[in-house]
């Protein structure tokens, strides 16, 4: 890309890794359900001069001097997710998904104080009260499941409400194929007086499309990121409803109070400026195409893996992403698949199932999507191929297993790694995924 020719000068290590990086991602099938790729209108905002400014502070009510373009740009940024969203308060400032998170909880509860959230092996986040969290430090963190069938259960969110009363709830999730029961939590919250915080980062691209119901009628809070499904650079929003004023007229400020001075020092304005691109680009019809491309590309794609005999939880997906269940192999074989995968050009992610019989390091699931693929331009009959590669080189994995004693993993996978490499049918689907992603370039 030409925006690089400073760097080829003057750094060449720098210069050559960003190169290698641009070649991996144009060669590999990015299946990661909360990556993507952004616009060259956002990379080039992203590396603009915005990133040498210091604005701690807010529009108009700066500590430093100088900022009257970032004041116009973080306006710029707020209006277009009020629109986009429909929502009349949004803080743009939060670096990133966790601390805009922590951001709410400050707002919003004392240490403490019981909060509710799904728990991370059946999809929810780290920041939704567990164990290993700040939020589940801090915090009583009570955690709700899904059923059998993979949907969120109701009855016990409702139990565990009304009997631990949590000052806050949270209802979205980072592996959660199904939509969002915004409504149904809505009233949980309310029987019981909480705070209802939405966390839509996988989705909000989604939302913005109409490929998703909003959170916005039902919730007092939305937080995402705005580097998935949205396809903005790496960075977050934190939105306040209607609702939300309702219940507290002071919510915004008690929220922008405490993303600055509360939790983050000086914004990264060049973020916030190339928020403003991926919202004005979010707004634009086509981008509501896109949103529907990806659920119809995820549904073929998960359709062709269940014909060609894997099984996924919840038996298919209503969203941008599905998890393999490999239980059906073994335990713990989520870190085969990967590997294998990756081996292949496919990109996903190890991730724990619900009721998973291994542990996070080593979980029994695969969760992969289709955001990134879905921005190439590829559709339907790409997913089906993909559908048959996946399954072929999952099929290669069924061998291995892992180590029942716990010091001799990281060897055996290491040896497996080595050796699926070399795997023939894992070198076919290799070239034939190289094949595919140069008819569907990235950055032309
Ligand atoms: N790390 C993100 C994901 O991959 O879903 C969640 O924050």
């Amino acid at each position: 890309m030409d925006i690089l020719k400073k760097l080829a000068e003057t750094d060449k290590e720098v210069f050559e890794l960003i190169q290698s990086e641009l070649k991996r991602e144009e060669e590999c099938l990015e299946m990661i359900p909360s990556e993507n790729f952004v616009s060259k209108a956002v990379l080039e905002a992203m590396g603009s001069v915005f990133t040498n400014k210091y604005s701690e502070g807010y529009p108009g009510k700066r500590y430093y001097g100088g900022n009257e373009f970032v004041d116009k740009v973080e306006n710029l940024a707020i209006e277009r997710a009020k629109k986009a969203f429909g929502v009349p308060r949004a803080n743009v400032q939060p670096y990133s998904g966790t601390p805009a998170n922590f951001a709410v909880y400050l707002a919003t509860c004392q240490p403490g104080d019981v909060i509710m959230g799904q728990a991370l092996p059946d999809g929810g986040h780290l920041t939704h009260g567990w164990k290993t969290s700040f939020s589940g430090i801090f915090y009583k963190a009570v955690q709700y499941h899904v059923k059998a069938d993979g949907y969120i259960d109701f009855e016990e969110a409702r139990k565990l409400a009304l009997e631990h009363r949590p000052k806050l709830i949270w209802v979205g999730a980072s592996a959660y194929v199904r939509q969002f029961p915004f409504k149904e939590m809505a009233e949980i919250a309310d029987e019981v007086g909480a705070y209802l915080a939405a966390d839509v980062a996988h989705i909000s691209g989604l939302i913005i499309g109409g490929a998703h119901p909003s959170p916005v009628p039902y919730v007092h809070i939305i937080t995402t990121t705005t580097h998935k499904t949205l396809r903005g650079p790496r960075g977050a929003i934190i939105m306040v409803t209607e609702k939300g004023l309702q219940k507290d007229p002071e919510l915004a400020e008690k929220i922008d109070k405490a993303v600055f001075p509360g939790l983050q020092g000086g914004p990264h304005d060049q973020t916030t400026a190339a928020i403003a691109v991926a919202l004005g680009e979010a707004l634009m019809p086509e981008f509501r195409e896109y949103a529907h491309q990806i659920v119809r590309n995820a549904k073929a794609l998960a359709a062709g893996l269940m014909e060609k005999g894997l099984k996924l939880v919840s038996s298919g997906t209503e969203n941008h992403l599905m998890l393999i269940d490999l239980t059906t192999i073994a335990k713990g074989h989520g870190v085969f698949a990967q590997e294998a995968l990756e081996a292949a050009g496919i990109t996903v992610n190890k991730n724990t199932i619900p009721l998973d019989p291994s542990s996070p390091f080593y979980p029994s699931g695969v969760r992969l999507g289709t955001p990134a693929i879905t921005t190439r331009g590829m559709k339907e009959p790409e997913m089906e191929r993909i559908a048959g590669w996946i399954a072929a080189v999952v099929n290669e994995t069924r061998k291995y297993a892992l180590p029942a004693g716990k010091t001799e993993i990281s060897g055996y996978v290491k040896k497996f790694k080595d050796e699926i490499k070399g795997n023939s049918v894992v070198k076919k689907v290799r070239e034939e995924v190289k094949e595919l992603c140069s008819r569907f370039p990235l950055y032309m």
